[in-house]
């Protein structure tokens, strides 16, 4: 059994509000969301991180993105998104299974940077 919660995800183990699910990435809800859509994309291969990211796996971070921005569209955010990557320590990152976080809503969402 994996130590990786979101892998244990993929696998069924644990369960997840999900959204999509094909071959190559899932999408569900954030457990603790912070405006009124907040969902996770995800690969279904274990990449830690973007740290991790190598040249073979642009094919899937591309399919990410792609369903990212259309399923954002569907869940209500058709006036703009934020999409965020959090990346290691530094980053804040809590779950070592790289996750694209799709944060958005009819509000316009506080400044970040
Ligand atoms: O944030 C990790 C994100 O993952 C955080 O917003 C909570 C979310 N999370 C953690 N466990 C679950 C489960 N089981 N279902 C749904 N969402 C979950 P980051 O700091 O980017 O690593």
């Amino acid at each position: 059994m994996s130590d990786c919660i979101f892998c244990r995800i993929v696998a069924g183990e644990i369960p997840a509000k999900k959204i999509h699910e094909d071959e190559d990435i899932l999408v569900f809800h954030d457990i603790h969301p912070v405006a009124p859509v907040h969902f996770l994309v995800i690969p279904k291969l274990h990449i830690p991180s973007m740290a991790e990211l190598r040249p073979e796996h642009a094919a899937v971070m591309g399919r990410l993105m792609t369903e990212s921005a259309r399923i954002a569209g569907e869940l209500g955010c058709a006036d703009g998104f934020r999409m965020i990557i959090n990346t290691g320590r530094v980053g804040r990152q809590e779950v070592y299974h790289l996750h694209v976080h799709i944060v958005g809503g009819p509000e316009v969402l506080p400044a970040m940077l």
